[in-house]
């Protein structure tokens, strides 16, 4: 039986004991982000009772309209870091500008999120996700220069997926951990220890529709991922729920990829980089994975903006691996 079924809490106080040099104020900030997970999961599953559908009315930085939920779930984790001491500062897909938190002047950490990813499915129950990566303060660095860091500087990365079960996945130093919400209880229990991605899938996900418009070389890739070749496991099946998270999760759990480039929409592709493509890189790399632009890393890029975009392809490695080589070679083209 192992672990499984530990509560989160419980893990968090027997890997510290397994790892004295870990960092320990790490722990601590998985329990507010579980708790605050709770309170969001409570809301996601009632938000057609009590009102909590439909829109805002508002646009966020990125220009999205935001969702009730989206402002909900924004208002918890804020809540959830304030005058705790927990984070020095915070970078949200919701909020226009970082925001230092009250009581956070001597912490040690700073926080970029995203606390609900594929908004788009709020009203249809469909998948939802919240992203986090948590960096370490430099000192003496301004708070900008404190939010605006590579993805490979961070000491924590994961996601909760809001879907058939509240599912809390992180990655740190140590590996990657799934806890798996009990409602009864109220508790995160460890349900996958030490996650793997596998070397390749059979999964893709991407919007289609935009495929039209993508660079020659991801056209070339798609045709070579759906061509009929079952003695390598083509074609792959699209997997896409519109909840990147979900998508993601896929892949980490059985393989495959997720990707979205640039298109005349999104010139500089649509996902964030801060608060969506550095945290989940981190996961997937800790996990046996990558995640790039489809040129270059995704975690060695330093944002200039907290906001800034980026294209996306993640998942297993040697997928990412067959699609760069297209990608990045527009006019190569594979035997198909
Ligand atoms: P929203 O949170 O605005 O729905 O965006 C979700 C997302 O960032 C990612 O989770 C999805 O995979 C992707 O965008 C969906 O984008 P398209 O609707 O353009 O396919």
């Amino acid at each position: 039986m192992g672990r499984i079924g530990i509560t989160l809490n419980r893990f968090l106080v027997e890997e510290q004991a397994r790892h004295p040099d870990a960092d320990p104020g790490l722990g601590p900030i998985l329990t507010q982000l579980a708790y605050a997970s709770k309170i969001i999961a409570r809301e996601v599953g009632r938000a057609a009772l009590v009102g909590k559908l439909g829109l805002m009315g508002d646009r966020n930085a990125t220009g999205d309209s935001q969702k009730k939920l989206d402002v909900f779930a924004n208002e918890v984790v804020v809540d959830a870091f304030t005058s705790n001491g927990l984070l020095y500062a915070m970078v949200s897909e919701e909020m226009d500008n970082l925001v230092e938190l009250p009581g956070g002047e001597n912490s040690q950490y700073v926080m970029c999120c995203d606390p609900i990813d594929g908004s788009s499915n709020t009203d249809i129950n469909g998948s939802l996700g919240a992203i986090f990566g948590v960096w370490p303060r430099i000192p003496g660095a301004s708070v900008e220069e404190n939010c605006l860091r590579k993805g490979s500087d961070q000491v924590l990365a994961g996601y909760v997926m809001f879907s058939t079960s509240t599912l809390l996945v992180y990655a740190n130093a140590q590996g990657v951990y799934g806890f798996t919400l009990d409602r009864e209880l109220g508790e995160f229990l460890l349900s996958h220890e030490n996650i793997t991605i596998p070397q390749r899938g059979h999964y893709y996900s991407a919007n289609l529709g935009h495929s039209h418009e993508w660079g020659v070389g991801v056209r070339n890739y798609l045709q070579w991922v759906t061509a009929d070749d079952k003695e390598n496991q083509r074609p792959y099946s699209l997997r896409y729920t519109g909840a990147l998270v979900a998508d993601l999760h896929r892949s980490l759990i059985e393989g495959g990829l997720y990707f979205y480039p640039p298109d005349p929409g999104h010139p500089d592709g649509k996902l964030r980089l801060l608060y969506e493509g550095a945290p989940l890189g981190y996961v997937v790399e800790r996990a046996g994975g990558k995640a790039s632009n489809g040129t270059s890393r995704i975690l060695d890029i330093v944002p200039t903006k907290i906001h800034q975009r980026t294209p996306l392809v993640i998942g297993s490695a040697d997928d990412v691996d067959e699609y760069e080589h297209f990608s990045s070679g527009p006019t190569r083209k594979r035997p198909l």
